[in-house]
């Protein structure tokens, strides 16, 4: 038999250590974020209470009751002066759930509220939840917009099959949470983000019609998996986000041939607001010999019309490095969630191989100097080694 009290004693001890570890940028960034050193949430991060059961009459051996597989793709928000991420917490059971994590300073001592998040069911119960954007809206909620997967049983015999739904639902304090019915779309839906202000003039037939409508990036998708003919990020205006239902969507971010996002592409969170437009952060994916390749990459559209895009650096904004590699889908970036600070400061986090999440800091002045400096993707490569050489010839005047 084990000592049960010591070994569970040096559990909380190893624990606690973990959660109040110093986090420290790493030196030799790019110029336009700092990464850190270490992720700021992991599996291990996970309150003890979640797994482990600290009866030494029903687990003697203190073993794990349930495991928890990965802590990733997680929503953010300032509120009330605190640091708060809505992660994406995967049990070992391959089902993801939503659970709040809170920070003294939005990098470091990362906390997890003492229970997950308990969202109520919509009318068609979901088998998986996973990667929440938030919105601060200014109607006064704040709203989690998810995907929500349910097997396709349109494919009775196909147990892979499944289709993704952008799930609605709506808080003050991201403890008590309102559900909304899921968006309803012609098509699949991922990567769906609620932009944070209404949008008060639309075009109808050529001509301006004055109203109040909520706007959602949305990312149609013909399968699961597969775009298909969705042909980048879109946007819908909705009349009613208690019953939100996309009629008209346009692509305003489309992919392309032969760039990080050719095979498809999706919106991070919400963009923010710049007096020089509004930033987005947004995934890429392309095929490569060794499966799909998921980086993160901006873009910026005009203050008066958030679907007219100004300014798109070429190529990546972030991509996973060495030990950011590996885990559970390696190769893979993935952000949902950002914070502009009080400061300037944006806090970007970002997960890495659908395993952990990190956080890369940068400014708002910088991503914007970003986003309007760095060159196009000219498309081809003749134009890329072009654009090398009128740097080089600046630097050497
Ligand atoms: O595995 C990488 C990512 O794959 C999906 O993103 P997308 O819909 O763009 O393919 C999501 O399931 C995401 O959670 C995951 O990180």
């Amino acid at each position: 038999m084990i000592d049960f009290e010591q070994q569970l004693n040096r559990l909380r001890a190893h624990h606690e250590e973990l959660l109040e570890r110093a986090n420290e940028p790493l030196p030799w960034g790019n110029g336009i974020y700092e990464k850190y050193k270490f992720p700021i949430l992991t599996a291990e991060h996970t309150p003890l209470e979640w797994r482990y059961d600290f009866s030494p009459e029903d687990n003697p051996y203190l073993m794990q009751r349930i495991m928890i597989n990965a802590v990733l793709n997680a929503g953010a928000i300032k509120l009330d002066g605190r640091y708060l991420v809505v992660c994406r917490v995967e049990g070992a059971d391959r089902k993801s759930f939503f659970a709040v994590a809170e920070s003294p300073n939005g990098i470091d001592r990362w906390r997890f509220w003492p229970e997950p998040i308990t969202l109520p069911e919509s009318d068609v119960p979901a088998t998986n939840v996973y990667d929440m954007r938030l919105t601060q809206h200014e109607d006064g909620w704040i709203y989690g917009i998810f995907c929500v997967e349910r097997h396709d049983d349109s494919c009775p015999s196909d147990l892979s099959a499944a289709t993704a739904a952008a799930g609605i639902a709506r808080t003050r304090d991201l403890i008590n949470w309102e559900r909304l019915p899921d968006l309803q779309s012609p098509s699949q839906q991922r990567n769906v983000v609620l932009h944070p202000e209404f949008i008060r003039t639309k075009m109808v037939d050529g001509q301006p019609v004055s109203g109040q409508w909520y706007a959602f990036y949305t990312r149609p998708q013909d399968g699961f998996i597969d775009t298909g003919s969705g042909g980048g990020i879109g946007w819908a205006l909705v009349d009613d986000i208690t019953h939100a239902v996309v009629k008209e969507e346009t692509i305003i971010n489309p992919r392309h041939y032969h760039t990080i996002m050719e095979v498809k592409n999706g919106e991070g969170p919400h963009p923010l607001k710049t007096p020089q437009g509004w930033l987005h952060l947004a995934h890429g994916v392309r095929g490569t010999a060794d499966g799909l390749r998921y980086v993160l990459y901006m873009y910026m559209t005009a203050l008066d019309d958030p679907t007219r895009v100004i300014a798109q650096p070429g190529g990546y904004f972030l991509v996973p490095e060495g030990q950011e590699y590996l885990g559970d889908v390696m190769n893979v970036a993935f952000s949902n969630g950002w914070i502009q600070d009080d400061d300037g400061r944006v806090l970007i986090y970002y997960a890495t191989a659908d395993t952990r999440l990190h956080v890369a800091v940068s400014t708002v002045d910088r991503l914007v100097d970003y986003c309007l400096h760095t060159p196009k993707d000219g498309l081809t490569t003749s134009a890329s080694v072009e654009t090398i050489k009128a740097l080089i010839r600046k630097n050497r005047k």
